[in-house]
């Protein structure tokens, strides 16, 4: 299995979903948080200067959903049949535009 490191602000945020594949999955995973106040040291160490990042071994993969779909696949959450998981997809793509449109309301 490969080393995780989810890297995050200390909050729930864009990383909790992956927090919580990674716990139903029973996988390892470091947890590292950056304190925001930091953060202006750390951003262009990052691809796309944001976080969460998700560290695989050496490899780093950069968008929460991105990061989540990886590990749902990982702990065997996503239907064999292509047009079941388009529809997992679509719950998905669905409840990001509901979170993005709350979010600019907030
Ligand atoms: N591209 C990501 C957005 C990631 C994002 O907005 N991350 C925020 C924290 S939740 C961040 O890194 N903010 C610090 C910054 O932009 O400098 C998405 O579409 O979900």
């Amino acid at each position: 299995m490969p080393k995780y490191k989810l890297i995050y602000f200390d909050g729930r945020g864009r990383a909790e979903l992956a927090r919580w594949l990674f716990a139903y999955g029973g996988i390892p995973f470091v947890d590292e948080r950056i304190d925001f106040n930091d953060w202006p040291k750390h951003k262009a160490n990052y691809p796309t200067g944001q976080l969460p990042v998700l560290m695989i071994d050496d490899q780093l993969l950069t968008e929460p959903i991105a990061i989540a779909r990886y590990i749902a696949k990982e702990v065997d959450l996503l239907p064999k049949d292509n047009l079941e998981a388009a529809f997992c997809d679509a719950l998905v793509d669905n409840s990001v535009q509901v979170k993005n449109g709350w979010v600019r309301l907030g």
